[in-house]
């Protein structure tokens, strides 16, 4: 077992046989120019900022020997999982499932779908695509985890206010014990990363906990 001791807002414990990390969307249409973030206008360095972190974290838990969950938002050919709602909100240069520079946008298949290189999943490491924000939702998600005895998530990528967060939230409603990566998720907005961080911390921990990734990593060693 182990204890972070400044881990906010109390200590938190984990078996880390019974604890997956979560890297949420870490994919080149969020983090590269030309993909689904960049075409609603937004700063991709702001996401770019985390890789070496995040890389360590991962180089760590892997040689722990922990589990590893990488989640992509990622729709299928034909969009039919892909609600109207969804594809039309908005005014982006590219729409969901139009040609972009790294293909389809947010299409499973396309390169803009794959995990950035830096990040890349190794075998035997459980890679989801999922429709929605949440990874719960359309997805295997939740019998996967069970199925391997996890009770504990430790969540990472972004953004940290949509899939991250919404991510934690149904997870934490599904009785799994939640630790949210500081510096390991990102957000176009900073403020927004803040926001999230505050809310999911706030009244004794009412979604989960965080830490900064040198604890967990020192933890770890
Ligand atoms: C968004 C995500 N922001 N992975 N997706 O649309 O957070």
């Amino acid at each position: 077992m182990i204890t972070l001791a400044t881990a906010q807002p109390f200590p938190y414990s984990f078996d880390p046989t019974h604890t997956a990390l979560v890297v949420i969307d870490m994919q080149r249409d969020f983090v590269e120019p030309g993909g689904f973030g960049a075409s609603l206008g937004n700063d991709v360095t702001q996401l770019q900022a985390i890789v070496p972190a995040l890389r360590r974290l991962l180089e760590a838990w892997r040689a722990a020997g922990g589990l590893v969950l990488h989640t992509r938002e990622a729709h299928k050919p034909d969009l039919s999982d892909c609600p109207p709602s969804k594809r039309l909100r908005g005014n982006p240069s590219l729409r969901i499932g139009d040609a972009g520079p790294m293909g389809r946008l947010l299409v499973a298949g396309e390169p803009g779908a794959e995990i950035i290189p830096e990040l890349v999943p190794w075998p035997g490491e459980l890679v989801v695509d999922k429709p929605g924000k949440g990874m719960f939702y359309g997805t295997d998600v939740d019998e996967l985890l069970r199925g391997r005895g996890i009770t504990h998530l430790l969540f990472t990528g972004v953004t940290t206010e949509v899939c991250v967060q919404t991510s934690m939230r149904e997870a934490n409603d599904r009785g799994y014990e939640c630790l949210l990566v500081e510096d390991g998720t990102a957000s176009y907005f900073p403020e927004f990363k803040a926001a999230a961080l505050a809310m999911l911390t706030a009244q004794g921990a009412i979604v989960g906990w965080s830490t900064p990734s040198s604890a967990l990593i020192e933890a770890l060693a």
